[in-house]
């Protein structure tokens, strides 16, 4: 199946549902013959970036290097997947430079804080809240919202399927 190869960056809060989107998305691409390949914080944070925390420096090297990478997996002819918080607008336009503009498709999952915080699936706004978790995300760290996405998926509007389906479509405009 000819393509072409892209990053699909996704940015939004922890619990947002970045990778909920991503996998989903990664599955319909395969479906359809589309080698792909998904950056997220399990993989790079456990491995070739387990020297960075959560200091707003660390992200910055930590969202990087993960941009310097995608490159190469776009080099080699795949579309990539990258779900990271990526809280800054300076940083994400660090990313866009370092793979090229044109291949750069940047998804705002947008999901409010409260609800984010209200779900709390793996418990880590209360221990922010609690001062367990120091630098959280939309609690002691800023996130700041992107000011001109690719695409948007406000997920209490939205089921998964509907944002996939969102992306693919643009994604069947651009390949
Ligand atoms: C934000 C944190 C923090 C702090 C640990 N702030 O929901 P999760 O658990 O599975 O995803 C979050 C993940 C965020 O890593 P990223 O590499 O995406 O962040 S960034 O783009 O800002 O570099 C969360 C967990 O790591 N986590 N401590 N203090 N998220």
């Amino acid at each position: 199946n000819k393509h072409k190869p892209c990053l699909i960056w996704f940015t939004g809060l922890s619990g947002s549902g970045k990778s909920t989107i991503a996998n989903l998305l990664e599955k319909e691409l395969h479906k359809k013959q589309i080698h792909t390949y998904t950056l997220d914080g399990d993989n790079l944070r456990r491995g070739l970036n387990k020297d960075l925390l959560f200091t707003k420096e660390d992200r910055i090297e930590n969202l990087r290097r993960t941009a310097e990478v995608a490159k190469l997996f776009i080099d080699a002819g795949l579309v990539v997947i990258a779900a990271f918080i990526s809280p800054y607008n300076k940083i994400r336009e660090d990313i866009k430079a370092i793979v090229g503009s044109d291949y750069y498709i940047e998804v705002f999952v947008n999901t409010p804080l409260e609800v984010c915080e209200q779900r709390d699936i793996k418990g880590l706004y209360k221990k922010a809240r609690s001062g367990e978790i120091k630098n959280f995300t939309g609690i002691s760290s800023p996130f700041e919202n992107p000011i001109s996405p690719t695409i948007e998926i406000k997920t209490l509007k939205e089921t998964p399927e509907e944002a996939v389906s969102k992306i693919l479509t643009l994604l069947e405009n651009k390949l």
